[in-house]
């Protein structure tokens, strides 16, 4: 079949194996873009799912994206922009793109490591030395292993984008040594590795969807969490949760993917513009970034919340250095994070 042929068949077949309805593909989209195909070369909308709300760095620069798109492909592909978690949780999402029923989602590599091993390299507590060490290794070779891994789980990863260096908040106490996490509840994303961190540094972990976290802390479901600043801002947490703890003990990114279902019904032109386009967003994105991140601190800072550094930030690293021996498992993995390592010399 030629692309086009395939595209056509596929948008057919992706409606009925996702069991949409007439009237959602309708309110997505993609019905107009099948429809109109009759009369002239259909467009493609790619329906494209976000945590975060619309203003957020990660969904201006995917907005910035299907600008790029739009105009690289004279409107041809464009994307539809659900953020503020529309389309559901961030796992849920996830399996939603390996099936063809999301186009285009931005996540947190939490909800992929059980996906995908070589995700959780990246997840690994004290790895990067800063933010500006994981940026120049994810535009390196590192950075495309682990987009390239995504490959045989349904995925394309498109890029990297920022997610700042995650630390601890609570509602109880100012965390200074691995010992004030004692007997505290911390949630976690859905990811075995983070389990294993909070357990390595003596917390109690909790699985659960960043979107309860806000009412969790209030009930006092938990008494914790690890984000970076922008999302302990966007959630609120900041208001419940007063003690902020500045370990930085993971500086992974978030990777943008798209459906491989939807990407093979792409000519090799169209595939080469959606990937530029997504490429293009990431410098604005950081720039998005780092604002954000100076926005949140102030604004936090200002609200009373008691910010603190740790006492002694490799008590933390030694504690958790378990956690690298159960997750570098294989030769490749171990090249991994000496290849990442190796490009800190530049960034201490
Ligand atoms: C945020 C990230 C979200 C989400 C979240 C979490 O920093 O941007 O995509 O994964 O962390 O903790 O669940």
């Amino acid at each position: 079949m030629r692309y086009r042929e395939k595209k056509m068949a596929g948008f057919l077949t992706l409606g009925q194996q996702g069991g949409f309805s007439r009237r959602q593909l309708l309110a997505t989209g993609l019905a107009a873009t099948v429809l109109s195909g009759c009369a002239k070369e259909p467009g493609m909308v790619f329906r494209t799912a976000e945590f975060h709300p619309k203003d957020y760095p990660t969904s201006m620069a995917i907005t910035e994206m299907g600008r790029l798109m739009e105009g690289y492909s004279d409107g041809k592909l464009s994307l539809k922009l659900y953020a503020g978690s529309q389309l559901g949780a961030e796992r849920d999402t996830l399996e939603m793109t390996t099936f063809g029923g999301i186009d285009i989602n931005r996540v947190s590599l939490g909800p992929l490591n059980s996906i995908e091993p070589m995700t959780n390299i990246l997840g690994l507590p004290f790895l990067f030395n800063n933010v500006a060490h994981m940026r120049y290794a994810m535009d390196g070779a590192p950075g495309q292993q682990v987009l390239r891994a995504l490959d045989s789980h349904g995925l394309i990863g498109l890029c990297f984008y920022d997610s700042g260096a995650r630390s601890f908040y609570n509602t109880k106490r100012p965390i200074r040594t691995p010992d004030d996490m004692a007997g505290m509840k911390f949630r976690v994303q859905n990811s075995d590795l983070y389990v294993s961190l909070i357990q390595e540094l003596g917390g109690n972990p909790t699985p659960m969807a960043l979107g309860e976290v806000y009412q969790s802390l209030v009930q006092g479901v938990i008494d914790g969490a690890e984000n970076n600043w922008p999302s302990y801002y966007e959630g609120r947490h900041f208001e419940a949760a007063k003690y902020y703890s500045l370990t930085r003990h993971v500086i992974a990114p978030e990777v943008l993917v798209m459906s491989k279902q939807r990407w093979d019904m792409l000519s090799p032109a169209e595939q080469e513009i959606v990937q530029k386009s997504a490429r293009e967003s990431v410098p604005y994105m950081r720039t998005l970034w780092d604002a954000k991140t100076l926005e949140a601190e102030k604004a936090i800072r200002a609200s009373g919340v008691q910010v603190n550094e740790v006492d002694d930030q490799q008590a933390f690293v030694e504690r958790a250095q378990p956690v690298w021996s159960q997750y570098i498992r294989t030769a490749a993995e171990r090249n991994l994070v000496d290849a990442i390592t190796e490009m800190g010399a530049g960034h201490a």
